[in-house]
């Protein structure tokens, strides 16, 4: 049994369910609003941004939480053999920036301007070359491999990351955006945040947790900002428009997200 979330007893097949034709309205809840289950482990990597929006937009989702061992006995039947899966009426997809974009639309933090959204999009790509430049120095747990990944760490501290941060940070400044990727919130802002969150939290060694301090645009204290820090956060962009606060909810991880 899990602990405290629906226990996933293996997704339906892809083919069960046709695609829908086009994308659903804002599921608040209404009689013919998609059932949604997004299934993860415990905890926020990549996939909390999709949690954020189907919050904030008060999307009713099932936040199915899976052990490693639960997710090894459901990986062949999954249509990649990898989790998040967003089951959307039983139809299994999955790909966590699909389901971002997907829950972006619902939730009405996704532009439909093509331009816009493609804006967003290049945000949401360049977030992911941020991480991908992080994950090999996670993988390098062996005491054998802890020089190498610290001489990594290093160099993502002082070259890589900088540099990632201040092209942001200009793309920001000369196009006058207010937040990550345009004017307005956006699950882009949700994807720089989660990121943010993790290279500040002082768990990713040799990564300071001042990194982000340079760039004001980037990571804003306060209120108000494209990414304006812990509790001014609660009060202001993730505020939820028809739910009770995500924050302290104490549903597993989510509760920690502004520490
Ligand atoms: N590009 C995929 C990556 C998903 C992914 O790597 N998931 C990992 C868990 S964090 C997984 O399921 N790994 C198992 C495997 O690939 O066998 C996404 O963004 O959803």
């Amino acid at each position: 049994m899990l602990r405290g979330v629906t226990v996933v007893t293996g997704p339906r097949p892809c083919k069960a369910r046709q695609p829908p034709t086009r994308c659903g309205a804002a599921n608040t809840g209404g009689p013919t609003a998609p059932k949604l289950r997004l299934t993860f482990f415990d905890f926020k990597s990549f996939v909390e941004p999709v949690r954020l929006a189907f919050h904030m937009g008060g999307i009713e989702f099932e936040d199915v939480r899976v052990t490693f061992e639960e997710f090894a006995a459901m990986r062949d039947s999954l249509p990649f053999g990898q989790v998040p899966i967003l089951e959307v009426d039983g139809l299994v997809v999955s790909q966590t920036l699909a389901h971002l974009r997907y829950a972006g639309r619902l939730a009405g933090l996704y532009p439909e301007d093509p331009v816009a959204a493609m804006l967003v999009d290049e945000c949401l790509y360049v977030v992911t070359d941020v991480e991908a430049a992080l994950v090999p120095t996670m993988r390098m747990r062996d005491a054998a491999a802890q020089e190498e990944k610290m001489a990594l760490r290093k160099e993502l501290a002082e070259e890589t990351l900088p540099r990632w941060c201040s092209m942001i940070e200009n793309r920001m400044a000369s196009n006058g955006w207010s937040h990550a990727a345009g004017d307005e919130l956006n699950v882009a802002d949700l994807f720089v945040y989660t990121l943010g969150l993790w290279m500040r939290k002082g768990v990713l060694d040799g990564i300071p947790t001042t990194i982000l301090d340079g760039y004001p645009k980037l990571w804003r204290r306060g209120q108000g900002g494209s990414q304006p820090e812990g509790r001014g956060l609660e009060r202001t962009a993730l505020k939820p428009r028809s739910r009770g606060s995500w924050f302290g909810s104490g549903r597993g991880s989510m509760s920690g997200l502004v520490r």
